[in-house]
């Protein structure tokens, strides 16, 4: 602690004490600073002490120097002192040895998963993707399909209607097949394409069944395609997407737009569990879009994104694709 000279201190004190004051960056340096500057043996207590020396005239003057600059130090000092206790206050609370926490990082639906690794199949085997309105005209979604009104086939697909003064004939789209007609409508064969996107039905929810979901449909139109093409583009597929020895079976089954039509079935642990719809297109599809049937053939089909990813992951509920859980999205 150096020693105080009365008469001209005041002022080097006061410029001492401050650029101390500012340079205290922590609660221990304040207190070394009050004990320096404040303290009873400190420098201005030295300073005051050693007025008694003085003139009377000078001690006065230099006394109310030094009293001011007491009250100023103190103000200063309180300020200060509160300034580090709110820091104090952040530091403390703060933990900064505490390990970093990972972000969480999101990551792509279970069905969108499923669904790029469907088309992706395709795609390697020449097919392009493309997307449609889900929003859709009755002619797309039935007319075309050759699924007139009055047809006992349309109620297989329960059908929301969209309520519309001006329009009574928009509805959300049963099924990806619409997109057979759209396609067609504007591309001249070949054509090969999938088309992935969401469905709606009005229908009753269970383990199987959402009243949204998504399909996958597949069109191929050139001259010339056979049965053996759906056959083998379909085997492929399901060898690349359920594992190279799995099994698969065609049956019969109807739907209005293909002739003959089929289901698809895999073998899973010595069940055949049915994948999707398939068959030749209707040669009346092919002339509803202005296609010679004559000349050009081809073969379609649909499936369940879901229903596929449930099999392959031992998913119970389709139900829980749509319900949001993380701890359900996470496992993907
Ligand atoms: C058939 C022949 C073709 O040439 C082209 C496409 C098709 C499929 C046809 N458009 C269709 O929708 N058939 S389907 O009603 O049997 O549905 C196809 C697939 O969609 C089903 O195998 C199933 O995987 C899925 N699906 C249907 N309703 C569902 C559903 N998934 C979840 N919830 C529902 N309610």
């Amino acid at each position: 602690m150096s020693e105080v000279q009365p008469s001209e201190s005041v002022e080097q004190l006061r410029e001492a004490a401050v650029s101390a004051l500012n340079s205290a960056d922590s609660s221990e340096h304040l207190e070394s600073w009050r004990v320096e500057f404040l303290g009873r043996k400190g420098r201005l207590t030295a300073l005051l002490r050693g007025l008694g020396s003085l003139e009377i005239e000078e001690r006065k003057i230099v006394g109310a120097a030094a009293n001011l600059l007491r009250a100023d130090l103190d103000s200063f000092y309180e300020e200060r002192e509160r300034q580090a206790k709110s820091s104090n206050a952040v530091v403390g609370s703060l933990d900064v040895t505490l390990p970093g926490r990972k972000p969480a990082v999101g990551g792509l639906h279970p069905s969108t998963q499923m669904i790029r690794e469907i088309t992706q199949a395709f795609n390697e085997m020449g097919f392009q993707t493309i997307e449609g309105p889900e929003i859709e005209l009755e002619k797309y979604n039935f007319d075309m399909l050759n699924i007139p009104a009055g047809h006992p086939a349309r109620d297989q697909w329960d059908t929301i209607w969209v309520d519309s003064e001006k329009y009574d004939d928009v509805l959300l789209r049963t099924h990806t097949s619409p997109m057979q007609a759209r396609v067609m409508e504007n591309n001249t064969p070949p054509i090969r394409v999938v088309v992935p996107g969401k469905c709606y039905r009005y229908e009753s929810t269970d383990s199987t069944h959402e009243w949204h979901f998504n399909q996958v449909e597949g069109l191929a139109v050139d001259t010339g395609i056979t049965f053996a093409d759906l056959k083998g583009t379909l085997y492929e597929f399901a060898r690349r997407i359920f594992g190279q020895s799995r099994k698969v079976r065609f049956r019969c089954d109807y739907f209005p737009f293909v002739e003959p039509g089929v289901d698809m079935s895999i073998d899973w642990n010595g069940r055949w569990i049915e994948i999707l719809g398939a068959g030749m297109v209707h040669p009346q599809v092919l002339e509803n879009s202005g296609y010679d049937s004559s000349k050009y053939t081809g073969f379609a089909f649909g499936m369940g994104p879901e229903r596929i990813s449930m099999l392959r992951n031992e998913i119970t509920d389709i139900r829980h694709f749509f319900s949001n859980d993380l701890r359900f999205l996470t496992q993907f």
